[in-house]
């Protein structure tokens, strides 16, 4: 038992306020009655939300599962305009959550976390923000977010560029792109969405791309009112379909292997995926793309044969599409009109793997051969560093004085995704080696947030303050992750961000857990009936 008399400022310390921290912030608050503070960089709350309005930004989940479920009466009486709607859409539902269960009052906004030290004396966290202030909190809940800290490459000279530079991970402000050259670098799943939108208005659009991607269609339209009636009669049926699937949707079309079944059959479920577009043709369609090669030449020869009947020109279609890895080996990024922005005659697509960028100048963008690509406008949409860089960023330092920058070394080291060894009392929802980005992130965070809850109900129960998982149960959870990846096409294929491979010096290690949400939720349960098996409570 802990013999601390110091008193902190709060129970819990909430970092950020997405959908985790209003989520947090709600559950430990107004259903357990603790004491919260949360704190956000941005001057309100939405997180992603908040940071990523560059034009074309939208959800690729349908709204009808990218959506709280903690509460009835608010799944019931929100209503979504579009299947996958927009940021503004979803910032408006954000910012409405907040009113409607007073998040704001306890949150900071316009301040970012610049350390987190636990103090073992008191037991308890000393939080301190770039203001100067310091806030003490028996736990630390990270609501960081996984995709938050943007990568800006470090070209020669980008600082020397005379135009306006744009962060799409950063991008705050409509900006009118009328009558502009406008240059992109990226061609991920925001690149691509801003491709689309920013080749309607701009004079010219120069996409400078790297590696080309398998995006396949997002086929948004508006909600239908009668669907969604039924939707809503059946919500907590579609929820619970939701959690039993590896990506938290309700898909239940997937067939065991692409080549189990004939080249016509195998046809006909492409090109009906495709048709219904969002992420069936990658997670409903047959099981095996992922684990084997063949099956994955199946759909990514498929996604070819799409890419070249859209785009006109032969030569264009032929960069665009991807060869040298697996389809879904990088995150799959959904289009609306993505190849057709390359039929326009003041689209041009230029390939910076054959010729690769030099330097950035004030004028625009040098390549090696020495061709300038001049721009009154540069969009780097050029990626984050996913799942640690938001939790490094923080300078957390635990027991001891270890800090988790010297722990993670080599990788994260974690237990379940969800708190460190080493680092008492601190809790990191969706955090690297969790299923995060590959479970529907609404319903990810819910589950992590009540799992926390349950932990602390357990804590005020027995009469303990501090829990930290030990250093066995953390080596077995990294070793079953690394496991499930090294059985995926994931580890050798491509230099994805779920590896850390888009970063500089960055371990290659993977930061997802690939067992899927209902494997997940299953070892979570199992590790609660079974008395918080692998943490340690004084
Ligand atoms: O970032 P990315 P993103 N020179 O890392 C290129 C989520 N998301 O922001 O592949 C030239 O995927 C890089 O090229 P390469 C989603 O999970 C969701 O687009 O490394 N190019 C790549 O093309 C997504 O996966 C939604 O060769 C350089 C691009 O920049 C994640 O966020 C929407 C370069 C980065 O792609 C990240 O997506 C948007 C360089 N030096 C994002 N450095 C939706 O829900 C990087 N690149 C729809």
């Amino acid at each position: 038992m802990s013999t601390s008399t110091a008193t902190p400022d709060v129970d819990v310390v909430v970092i950020g306020a997405g959908f985790t921290g209003i989520y947090a912030i709600h559950r430990f608050r107004d259903r357990m009655g603790l004491t919260v503070h949360g704190f956000d960089a941005a001057a309100d709350v939405g997180g992603t939300w908040y940071w990523n309005r560059y034009p074309g930004a939208r959800v690729d989940i349908e709204s009808v599962h990218y959506s709280y479920s903690f509460d009835e009466q608010l799944q019931q009486e929100w209503h979504w305009t579009e299947r996958f709607p927009a940021q503004p859409e979803i910032l408006r539902y954000l910012s409405h959550v907040a009113d409607r269960f007073d998040i704001r009052k306890d949150v900071t906004f316009g301040v970012r976390v610049t350390s987190a030290t636990w103090d073992d004396d008191a037991s308890f966290w000393r939080v301190t923000t770039d203001d100067g202030a310091v806030t003490t909190g028996r736990y630390l809940v990270s609501g960081a977010g996984t995709l938050s800290v943007p990568k800006v490459p470090d070209f020669p000279g980008v600082e020397t560029f005379a135009g306006r530079t744009l962060l799409t991970g950063n991008w705050l402000e409509d900006v009118d792109l009328t009558g502009q050259r406008v240059g992109i670098i990226g061609t991920g799943s925001s690149g691509i969405q801003a491709i689309s939108e920013i080749a309607k208005q701009a004079a010219s659009l120069t996409v400078l791309q790297r590696t080309p991607n398998y995006a396949t269609p997002i086929g948004n339209h508006s909600t239908d009112p009668e669907q969604e009636a039924a939707e809503k009669a059946a919500y907590s049926d579609i929820r619970a379909k939701s959690r039993n699937h590896f990506l938290g949707v309700p898909y239940d079309e997937v067939q065991p292997s692409a080549l189990a079944v004939s080249p016509e059959q195998r046809r006909a479920v492409f090109d009906d995926r495709w048709n219904k577009g969002g992420f069936r043709l990658f997670i409903d369609s047959f099981a095996d793309l992922l684990l084997d090669k063949a099956a994955n030449d199946t759909a990514a020869e498929y996604i070819r044969e799409r890419i070249r009947e859209r785009v006109q020109d032969p030569a264009t279609a032929e960069l665009l599409c991807p060869t040298g890895y697996p389809y879904g080996t990088k995150r799959p990024p959904l289009e609306t009109d993505y190849y057709e922005a390359y039929n326009r005659d003041t689209v041009t697509l230029v390939d910076v793997a054959a010729n690769r960028i030099d330097a950035v100048m004030p004028q625009g963008v040098r390549l090696a051969d020495g061709t300038v690509h001049e721009l009154d406008v540069l969009v780097l949409a050029t990626g984050f560093d996913a799942c640690t860089g938001p939790l490094l960023a923080m300078n957390v330092t635990g027991r001891d004085g270890l800090r988790l920058a010297d722990s993670w070394a080599d990788g994260p080291q974690t237990y379940l995704g969800l708190t460190v060894h080493g680092f008492p009392n601190f809790f990191m929802v969706t955090g690297p080696q969790s299923p995060s980005v590959l479970y529907n992130m609404p319903l990810a965070i819910e589950d992590h947030v009540d799992l926390i809850g349950d932990v602390l109900a357990h804590l005020a129960e027995s009469g303990h303050t501090v829990v930290e998982p030990s250093a066995t149960a953390q080596d077995q959870w990294v070793a079953e992750t690394n496991a499930l990846s090294e059985m995926t096409l994931l580890p050798t294929s491509a230099s994805s961000w779920y590896m850390g491979a888009n970063i500089p010096g960055k371990p290659r290690r993977v930061l997802v857990y690939l067992g899927g949400a209902p494997r997940y939720r299953a070892i979570c349960e199992d590790v609660k009936a079974g008395g918080w098996r692998g943490f340690a409570v004084a």
